[in-house]
């Protein structure tokens, strides 16, 4: 039988978090509150809101950007199970990809694990180029190395011509 989590092994993970639908500062700030309430978790440090221009299916509104770092004993599998769960909960509703969302929760990095199937992929497959993720991530982590990319600051040195402005703190 597999369990759901380990409760001797603690990872360190970020996750990311985006809407860009119905008010999306209060949908990321509720997301983050969801997240402080995770089973076998904790809730470390959260980072600024970022408001950044859609980047992929650049024809919809921009986004609210923000990363969280935590600790879980959650296997990575039942992590993107709950964070799904969360996702609908908040009344999110998966049309075509890079749809606009309510609230989008993406695991960055579950510790320095290195995984692919066919539901996850970690690290996160375009975290490296990504400034709505690089920046939040680096004001919470400075040293964040990404397994099989390198320094999380280097990698953003070659995307800063995403916009991205920091609009709150609190
Ligand atoms: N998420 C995407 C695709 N594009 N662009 C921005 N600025 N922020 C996002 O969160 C985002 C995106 C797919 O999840
Ligand atoms: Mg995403
Ligand atoms: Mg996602």
């Amino acid at each position: 039988m597999t369990s759901d989590f380990h409760p001797e092994s603690i990872s360190r993970i970020f996750i990311a978090l985006g809407s860009n639908l119905e008010n999306p500062l209060s949908q990321v700030r509720r997301g983050i509150l969801l997240l402080a309430e995770l089973e076998h978790s904790r809730l470390v440090k959260r980072s600024s809101f970022y408001r950044t221009a859609p980047i992929g299916n650049t024809d919809q509104p921009d986004f609210i950007n923000a990363v969280v770092q935590m600790e879980t004993n959650l296997t990575p599998h039942h992590l993107l199970d709950t964070l799904l769960e969360i996702e609908r909960a908040c009344g999110r509703v998966r049309t075509f990809p890079n749809a606009p969302r309510i609230l989008d929760l993406d695991i960055l990095l579950f510790g320095n694990l290195q995984h692919s199937d066919t539901k996850l992929v970690l690290p996160h497959p375009r975290m490296h180029e990504r400034a709505f993720v690089l920046q939040p991530l680096l004001e919470i982590a400075a040293d964040c190395v990404i397994p099989g990319r390198g320094p999380a600051a280097a990698c953003l040195a070659a995307c800063m011509k995403q916009p991205l402005e920091y609009i709150a703190s609190s």
